[in-house]
């Protein structure tokens, strides 16, 4: 069994960091909004800098503009330990998706200087670019970057100001053309450990306070357009129409069914990113492009989905005359968490709250980490399972709780890893 360490983590501090950080925020737009790639961001990412300057820690920004406080273990031969997440946010986003993990590694520092730990392996305190899809149709853009899992045709990416990925990654303090020099690959990590929000209703209708997470889904994520011709909406036979809209309204309806079918793994589709063109009420629209994202924890079954959708769309463009057409935007795979890394998550959570154990149904930067080093996350309740919007809530006793759990793991893996 664990002993519990006399490391008690301040839910005044954790507190005040996630209201601190609530304040930059795109105040034009709603919830707390702190997209990529933004001066918001950017005056996030320079209030975290200065909590981690202030903390004693050295702080970087690496190839991929991740920015990384570290700090020095006893043994600086053993690969660090990574604890982090992101600060962007979704467009009318939350205070707590993302934050909570980086205010968990800055607390996680605190409470060790304070009773006095060193750390066998040197920690890193990681704040992941973008992790968020961004405006270049692309998601966990750092941990990608770390891992060097952003192809060329990524970073040629532009947003629809014109912004190449590789120039905002360079304005953000990263530098592009170094990412595979820098990269690292199996082995350059010890571990990599997040606390979240589960973002989904189990927590709290399971009434426990902490999530051991056994894996998390993949995501496969694909721009659509559907092509017809415009035309006046009064002069125009209904027999004369090739109606971009109502061929990607029934396109949308097809994923929708899809995604509704049994699987032998759970399964979500959902279409959140629509434009119209001309956009005009007395136009018949010409053009539609929507994203699409489709998540499982079996890849097989997300390559499985897309072959039948593709099948229902050449029906649908074959009966109404219009043309459909996909792009691949980005594809994350789904991971498992090894088995013993989840049970030193579960003992340090099971000592510190009512603990169960569940997958994940968000994405995150351990979809990308994973492919370098064993990876562990925590979750915390959401408050009517809801995020990705103003009303996301978790009570901050709770991500207390969360960080408390965090500090006990990651005492038990520097003492068990490369021991
Ligand atoms: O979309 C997700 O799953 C995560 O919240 N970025
Ligand atoms: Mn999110
Ligand atoms: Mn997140």
């Amino acid at each position: 069994m664990i002993e519990l360490h006399p490391t008690q983590p301040s839910k005044e501090r954790i507190t005040d960091d996630i209201q601190q950080l609530a304040a930059f925020v795109d105040s034009s737009k709603p919830g707390w909004t702190r997209r990529p790639f933004t001066s918001w961001y950017e005056q996030g990412r320079e209030w975290l800098k200065q909590q981690m300057q202030n903390l004693g820690m050295d702080v970087r920004y690496d190839a991929a503009s991740n920015l990384i406080g570290t700090l020095p273990g006893s043994d600086n031969s053993l690969k660090p330990i990574l604890i982090g997440s992101h600060t962007d946010t979704v467009t009318g986003g939350g205070r707590f998706d993302g934050i909570i993990g980086v205010v968990a590694g800055l607390e996680l520092v605190r409470v060790l200087q304070k009773v006095g730990i060193q750390l066998r392996h040197p920690l890193e305190v990681v704040d992941f670019t973008a992790e968020e899809p961004s405006e270049f149709g692309i998601s966990t853009i750092g941990s990608r970057g770390m891992v060097n899992n952003l192809s060329e045709e990524m970073l040629l990416r532009q947003d629809p100001n014109g912004l190449v990925l590789k120039e905002a990654i360079h304005r953000a303090g990263g530098q592009p053309e170094r990412l595979s020099q820098f990269a690292r690959k199996s082995g350059d990590v010890a571990l990599y450990l997040e606390l979240h929000i589960e973002q989904g209703p189990v927590l709290e209708q399971s009434d426990k306070k902490l999530g051991v997470v056994t894996g998390i889904v993949g995501i496969h994520r694909y721009r659509v357009t559907v092509e017809g011709i415009s035309n006046h909406a009064g002069t125009t036979p209904m027999t004369m129409r090739w109606d971009a809209l109502t061929g990607a309204s029934e396109l949308i309806l097809e994923l929708e069914s899809i995604a509704r079918a049994t699987y032998s793994e759970p399964v979500v589709g959902t279409i959140g990113k629509l434009y119209v063109e001309p956009n005009a009420s007395n136009v018949i629209p010409g053009r539609v492009v929507f994203e699409l994202e489709i998540r499982s924890l079996n890849v097989e079954i997300l390559e499985q989905m897309v072959v039948v959708y593709r099948e229902k769309a050449n029906r649908i463009a074959e009966e109404r005359g219009v043309h459909i057409s996909f792009d691949s935007l980005s594809k994350s795979e789904p991971i498992r968490v090894d088995t013993e890394v989840q049970q030193v998550i579960h003992e340090a959570c099971s000592v510190t709250a009512s603990t169960i154990r569940l997958p994940s149904g968000a994405g995150h930067d351990g979809n990308q980490l994973s492919r370098i080093a064993p990876i562990g996350m925590i979750f915390v309740p959401s408050r009517d399972g809801r995020s990705h919007c103003p009303e996301e809530w978790t009570d901050y006793e709770d991500v207390t709780l969360g960080v408390h759990a965090l500090i006990q793991s990651v005492l038990v893996f520097d003492q068990k890893l490369n021991s």
